[in-house]
């Protein structure tokens, strides 16, 4: 190669991947790595990584930007500030919901997304389909076809009024999941439970935001995980359980993986840095910001989340970005007053932090190996959902998203992020890292300061999960047949 043929090198980076750790330089064009090795020739540009800790660019593979919600609840994050945020904090590519309205054909949110999303992101993006409206049009035809173009993974809810499915609803998706190879993502609570539970702590007058997290105890998320588990038994497919919270769910699912079932888990960092008492020790209001759902747990809860996150029992991080502004009537306070916590938005912001927080306080605090982290990061998630090796991890052919790390001393304030959210839960933290450099397609987009290029982030058609193993023949349940 002549250095006419290198449009970037990254010069003396010490390269991480979810299995080997290496220093080598890093030449690219045309958006994509063309060599790794050492003494590699000049670059039109280059830029010197003197040492510095080179990983993937990370795949947020959960997150809401820009979805349409009921009044008056609005998202603060459109496709312009949630990429933009996602870029800062060394995420190059996200993974947010096409969410089917009931009564809406699937096809009709997908459109929608798109719209969107058109010539706004600063970093690639796919989409997962959430189905809440699972009619025979949308079993039959539209989903089929839908995975086949490109959406490979949707989002079922157990709780949630407008977005639930039944458990026959739940058997019917997740046959079509089976059929198609797609992944299934759920959100494992009980809504009855949390209705009885929320009536409850109204008729005592217990509507502060603290209260949230009485009404979802971990109990709610068990059943409900357990359930799951059973329901993708029953039907032979493998599910993916999301946003994990603590020890009860962990059991259900390390109890399915003992069975040799396929159950992948994720969880978020919501759940290894905050607890039930963020949502407030009295009946204060400011504890709305941190209501999310499910909530977080406790400080024992935290240490089995991190065990999980070491052992195995996690395949991905997320963030479940889903930002509401606190101080706004679309936001924390609908209609600008201070409600009940039911009425309140769940959701917390956490695109730009996902990254730094774990690096931080895994990687540099000696809770996590460097592989492990950018496996949970990035190469899981880029393979959970069809895009990797593009995705996911620094290879030869791979697309140039690269994060190069800045380990120095630094506090978390809102007012140094990049989102269109007024708080973040992690105001004052102390962190030990921050991308120094987020670089999408071999484009510097952050060095310390954002460079805006709307519509770099293309939109990726993702293929089949490689997580899933070969389909078996179908079981005599899924056929109608007896055992
Ligand atoms: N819970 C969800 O399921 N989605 C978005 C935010 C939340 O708290
Ligand atoms: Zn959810
Ligand atoms: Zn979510």
């Amino acid at each position: 190669m002549t250095a006419q043929d290198f449009d970037l090198v990254i010069r003396r980076a010490r390269v991480a991947t979810a299995s080997d750790t290496f220093d080598s330089d890093i030449a690219i064009r045309d958006g994509r790595i063309v060599q790794l090795g050492t003494g590699l020739a000049a670059g039109q540009r280059e830029i010197d990584a003197a040492g510095r800790v080179v990983t993937p660019g990370g795949v947020d593979a959960h997150c809401h930007l820009d979805q349409p919600m009921l009044a008056p609840a609005r998202m603060a994050d459109d496709f312009e500030s949630g990429t933009r945020s996602a870029a800062c904090g060394g995420t190059t590519t996200v993974i947010p919901f096409a969410a089917q309205e009931k009564g809406q054909s699937l096809r009709a949110a997908v459109d929608d997304y798109h719209r969107r999303a058109e010539g706004l992101a600063h970093v690639d993006y796919a989409f997962h389909l959430i189905v809440s409206d699972p009619t025979a049009t949308v079993l039959n035809d539209e989903l089929p076809a839908l995975i086949g173009e490109g959406y490979t993974s949707f989002k079922i809810y157990m709780t949630y009024d407008d977005l639930k499915l039944d458990d026959g609803q739940i058997l019917d998706v997740l046959s079509v999941a089976r059929e198609h190879g797609a992944m299934a993502m759920v959100h494992a609570e009980n809504a009855d439970c949390i209705e009885w539970l929320t009536r409850r702590l109204e008729a005592a007058g217990r509507t502060a935001p603290r209260f949230h997290a009485l009404s979802r105890p971990m109990l709610v998320e068990r059943e409900a995980t357990h359930r799951a588990i059973a329901l993708s038994e029953l039907v032979d497919v493998p599910i993916l359980i999301v946003h994990v919270s603590g020890r009860e769910a962990v059991e259900q699912i390390r109890w399915a993986r003992a069975h040799g079932l396929n159950v992948f888990a994720e969880t978020c960092p919501q759940y290894l840095f905050l607890t039930a008492e963020d949502l407030g020790l009295d009946d204060s209001y400011q504890g709305a910001r941190c209501i999310c759902s499910p909530p977080p747990r406790d400080k024992r809860n935290q240490d089995v989340i991190w065990n999980g996150l070491n052992d195995g029992l996690f395949t991905v991080f997320s963030s479940d970005h889903a930002p509401f502004r606190y101080d706004a009537p679309e936001g924390k306070k609908p209609d600008g007053k201070e409600v009940a916590f039911r009425h309140i938005p769940n959701g917390i912001p956490g695109l730009e932090t996902r990254m730094p927080l774990l690096y931080s306080e895994g990687v540099l605090a000696g809770r996590m190996t460097l592989n492990r982290f950018v496996e949970l990061t990035a190469t899981n998630p880029a393979k959970a959902y069809g895009l990797h090796p593009r995705k996911g991890t620094i290879a030869v052919g791979s697309d140039a998203d690269l994060v190069i790390w800045d380990e120095r001393d630094l506090t978390l304030r809102n007012q140094d992020l990049h989102h269109n959210v007024d708080y973040t839960p992690y105001e004052g933290r102390a962190l030990r890292a921050w991308p120094g450099v987020t670089l999408v397609a071999g484009e510097v987009v952050w060095d310390g300061a954002f460079h805006p290029r709307k519509g770099r982030g293309r939109f990726l058609p993702c293929g089949q999960p490689s997580l899933m193993p070969r389909r078996s023949p179908m079981p005599p349940a899924v056929r109608g047949e007896a055992a």
